[in-house]
């Protein structure tokens, strides 16, 4: 069997005890049943000296590969190019995209340091799986030193559609970066349909099946593989804690309460204030609730180097001190915000004993969260989720409440539906959910997509494209192939 090579811009802790999140659970499992490497950015920022010192650490059959940014690759690679342009044009900001030229050239360069790093460690049979924003040059890079591996992408954020992709200055290279892949992954359906609408507009492939496209001398399949979670293992988690949930409820009946529960990185994808002014709205418009309904949103800090991160957290202090001056009485206050990451197990107990998940982003790859609340529901008394229609997630589970994020009306109706629902219709849809999330999980994600990488035809070797090497480590883009912009 070949073994597996996983390159992401950063690599989970292989020696620590637990790996948290079904993303990296996913792919140390594929890792060690192949046999394989995961290779990716260490997490530490350095003086330029020691940028291409690279670390090999083995864990039984899987070993990591690492190596530090420098400052200048931070700022410009990490935070420039993959938080400040792709990031937010890939969740449909263009608003919010920041582009300049040292960026661009930087995540280039950056992009051509993990090929050379990596380039000397393949073996002639490896299968290669990158991930996200951070890396669509990659398969470009190896191309260039002869690479003529199978080389899979699999995109975690969503890809918008085709004018606000080709609004980004040079989206020609991007696009033809990514057409160095055998097999470009998305999320959903609607991604890949966006991407394939952007190729038939934009570029020169032929498209010999539905996703199948012939470009120069090769064969590059699309497909879309949603990303689940290991939900026997969230479950299990949070099964543990019942003495304390139980408690929790007894508290919540005798006070008449209940809890609505939101956890996310704090992004303005996630759609936070919008969603504290769903949660305003539903106390306006019911005023019976007033005193029983609790809102917890947990908020993690993310990307604070990014202006537009600090944004929307002043905003969302903003909001929840506004809510809570407006209807908080001696015991009872409306809204607790948390600006800090807590404890996974901590997460799977709250999940559990709060009535309503309300995960309202304004555009998401998948939402994890989402199927995480489901799995740590009692399926004896089980809470409603409420989701966006603009969460991946969307797309497999549709008997949560649907909701537009961006309709605080139609949010706070849904809150209060919620809240009314019979148990009888709580259960049918937990029921028709957790067989959704425990089927579709993280295993079934990465077998499917390791299949599918398998399936596709070894690259021919060619001269590597003409994007590549020289320009990205001296002066700036490569030539685009076609007149079409
Ligand atoms: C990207 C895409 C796609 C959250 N707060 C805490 C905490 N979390 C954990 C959650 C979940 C993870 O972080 C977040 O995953 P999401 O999927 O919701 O969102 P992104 O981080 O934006 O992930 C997304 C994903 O990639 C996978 O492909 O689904 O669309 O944007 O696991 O539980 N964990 C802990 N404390 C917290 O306070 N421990």
């Amino acid at each position: 069997m070949e073994r597996l090579v996983v390159i992401s811009n950063r690599t989970a802790d292989l020696g620590g005890k637990t790996l948290s999140g079904g993303l990296a659970v996913g792919i140390v499992d594929a890792l060690k049943s192949s046999g394989g490497m995961w290779m990716g950015w260490n997490g530490e920022v350095v003086e330029k000296s020691r940028s291409t010192e690279a670390q090999v650490d083995h864990y039984e059959n899987v070993s990591s590969l690492t190596m530090a940014l420098t400052k200048e690759e931070h700022q410009n690679y990490y935070l420039g190019f993959a938080n400040k342009v792709l990031w937010p044009t890939f969740h449909y900001r263009l608003d919010l995209m920041d582009y300049r030229t040292e960026f661009a050239r930087s995540y280039a360069r950056v992009n051509g340091k993990f090929a050379d790093i990596v380039h000397p460690h393949l073996k002639n049979d490896d299968l290669i799986w990158v991930h996200d924003y951070h890396l669509i040059p990659l398969a470009s890079e190896l191309r260039a030193k002869g690479s003529d591996h199978k080389i899979g992408f699999f995109l975690h954020i969503p890809f918008p559609p085709s004018d606000i992709f080709s609004a980004i200055p040079r989206h020609q290279w991007l696009r033809e970066c990514l057409l160095q892949f055998d097999l470009i992954g998305f999320q959903t359906q609607n991604d890949a349909d966006n991407f394939c609408r952007y190729l038939k507009g934009n570029s020169d492939v032929r498209f010999v099946a539905p996703e199948k496209i012939r470009w120069r001398d090769r064969t590059i399949r699309i497909g879309h593989f949603p990303i689940g979670i290991d939900a026997d293992e969230f479950a299990a988690m949070a099964r543990e804690t019942d003495e304390e949930i139980q408690l929790e409820r007894k508290r919540r009946t005798l006070l008449k309460r209940f809890q609505v529960i939101s956890a996310d990185r704090l992004d303005y994808s996630k759609g936070l204030p919008q969603r504290m002014k769903a949660f305003r709205k539903f106390l306006d418009s019911s005023p019976e609730y007033r005193g029983h309904a609790e809102y917890m949103q947990v908020a993690s800090p993310s990307r604070e180097d990014v202006t537009a991160y600090a944004d929307i957290r002043s905003e969302l202090e903003q909001l929840s001190g506004a809510v809570n001056g407006k209807y908080a009485d001696i015991n009872w206050a409306p809204i607790q915000y948390i600006n800090q990451s807590i404890p996974r197990e901590r997460l799977a107990l709250l999940f559990r004993c709060s009535l309503i998940g309300l995960i309202t982003p304004l555009r998401d790859g998948m939402n994890l969260v989402a199927k995480e609340y489901i799995a740590a529901q009692d399926d004896e008394d089980p809470g409603i989720l409420i989701l966006s229609r603009f969460a991946g997630a969307a797309e497999e589970l549709g008997d949560a409440l649907i909701v537009n994020p961006y309709d605080v009306n139609e949010v706070a109706r849904a809150i209060k539906r919620a809240a009314t629902m019979p148990m009888d219709e709580r259960k049918a849809r937990h029921r028709s959910l957790f067989k959704t999330i425990s089927t579709n999980n993280a295993e079934l994600w990465q077998r499917q997509y390791i299949a599918a990488l398998r399936a596709v035809e070894r690259s021919v070797p060619r001269t590597p494209p003409s994007s590549h090497g020289k320009w990205s480590k001296k002066s700036g883009f490569g030539p685009i192939s076609d007149s079409r912009q």
